[in-house]
């Protein structure tokens, strides 16, 4: 994209309503725009990291074996009427009715369509288990909508719901669903970290948050630094054997990791000193196991194998992806702007043009641009190189390609690491090798 006809309206103001960095530096960068209160417009930016972030979601839930739908985000009243949760779930839902006085909802989340999908559809105990997600929008009337993205009341949500037969089945999915959440976060270029979380009135261990530690988290963490350093991506888990996905589940809980609300002072006390981290964290993900909660409420049952009626054991896993785009910014930028780990960002690179209009840098410029139009932004600009300086700072692409006459005339590119801030002299070929090999 030549940065010269972008919709990318930067911001040079701070706007003083957003409080943190996050939310300053995406509308700073031109990333979203408020429509309404908690309501936010993606802009081509912003949208090219939010479909990163769903993209690798999307990998990693395939890779367990999830399949894909897309549920309406509005839903009836009356099926919400059937699991007992339209009168309970409060003023958090957006209600509506349609032309004919019809009760309908915005959906803050899926649990009584899902299930009501899966009971129109299986029969038998023969065809479970069952995994299935989705990444819509949801609406929640939060009381305080804040911090931009990170606390809206439309919200991007990946959520996948598990259907088993037995308790046993339903740990297996529990296991398989935390081992992609790892698999996910890591690849996004993010550390976060699985605590354990209220299970209510069911009991037992299954039910995590995954935080991201940041210091404008709305909890606070205690948590084994030991928990940071594990490489997911080759944990040998095999993902269809039961002792095998035991022991991947026994070597995440074994390290301390709680949110303030269920801290133990003598199991922190056992943790060693030095690896002791205490902070805040942002939740951007949540897995849970209700076993037949929904399934019995709203009556919905396969047949078992002795022929009797059976109730789906289940659970249900969100991953919040538009405020992982807030919570990722929260973990990575500076004074300058936005640092984009390479997973997530909008563009591999900026080409920074510092003479538009001199026959030789123009010509260097088009050759790195025509490597990659798609995943490259030009800044062709006719402004200063201070600005242009500036803006690939604020915007954060993981590579900048410097080019100016001095090295345009012997075809050599400046390129610089915006996280670490790097530079190297390189030819144009090496310079497009370093920035696509990466
Ligand atoms: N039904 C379950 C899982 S599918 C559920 O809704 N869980 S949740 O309430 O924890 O939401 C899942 C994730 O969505 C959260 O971990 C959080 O990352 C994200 N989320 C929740 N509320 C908001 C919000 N108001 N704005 C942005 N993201 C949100």
């Amino acid at each position: 994209m030549r940065l010269s006809r972008a919709f990318q309206p930067t911001l040079k103001e701070v706007p003083s309503e957003a409080q943190i960095a996050s939310h300053r530096l995406m509308l700073r960068a031109g990333l979203i725009r408020q429509t309404a209160a908690g309501i936010y417009a993606w802009l081509p930016a912003g949208l090219r990291v939010l479909r990163n972030i769903a993209r690798i979601v999307r990998e990693e839930q395939d890779a367990i074996g999830a399949q894909e739908v897309l549920m309406p985000t509005i839903q009836s009243a009356d099926l919400w009427r059937r699991s007992g949760r339209y009168d309970a779930y409060g003023p958090e839902m957006l209600r509506l009715k349609d032309r004919h006085e019809r009760e309908l909802l915005y959906g803050p989340t899926n649990e009584e369509m899902i299930t009501d999908l899966f009971g129109g559809a299986v029969k038998s105990y023969r065809e479970l288990p069952q995994v299935l997600y989705q990444i819509q929008w949801k609406f929640r009337d939060e009381v305080r909508p804040r911090f931009g993205v990170m606390r809206g009341r439309e919200f991007f949500m990946k959520d996948a719901y598990t259907f088993d037969a037995d308790y046993e089945g339903a740990v297996k999915s529990y296991r398989r669903m935390m081992l992609a959440y790892l698999r996910t976060f890591q690849r996004l270029g993010v550390r976060a970290v699985p605590m354990v979380a209220d299970t209510g009135p069911i009991g037992g261990n299954l039910s995590h948050e995954f935080l991201i530690l940041a210091p404008t988290g709305e909890s606070g963490v205690f948590y084994d630094a030991a928990l940071e350093e594990q490489d997911w991506l080759s944990e040998p888990v095999d993902i269809d054997d039961s002792a095998s996905l035991a022991a991947f589940f026994d070597k995440v809980t074994h390290f301390y990791a709680a949110t303030d609300e269920k801290h133990d002072e003598t199991a922190w006390a056992e943790v060693p000193e030095g690896r002791r981290r205490e902070g805040r964290g942002i939740e951007v993900g949540h897995i849970f196991y209700f076993g037949t909660k929904y399934s019995e409420s709203m009556g919905i049952s396969v047949s078992g194998p002795d022929g009797a009626p059976l109730y789906p054991e289940m659970g249900s896993y969100g991953i919040g992806v538009s405020r992982l785009v807030g919570a990722i910014i929260e973990a990575s930028h500076d004074e300058a702007g936005l640092i984009w780990p390479d997973a997530v960002a909008p563009y591999k690179a900026a080409i920074l043009n510092l003479k538009p209009g001199d026959p030789a840098t123009d010509a260097v410029c088009e050759r790195l641009y025509a490597a990659g139009a798609e995943i490259f932004l030009y800044d062709d600009r006719a402004e200063r190189a201070g600005v242009k300086f500036n803006d690939a700072d604020l915007m954060g692409h993981p590579w900048q390609m410097i080019v100016g006459p001095r090295g345009a005339k012997d075809g050599t590119v400046e390129l610089k690491r915006r996280a670490t801030g790097e530079r190297f002299e390189l030819s144009v070929e090496d310079a497009l090798a370093k920035v696509l090999g990466a």
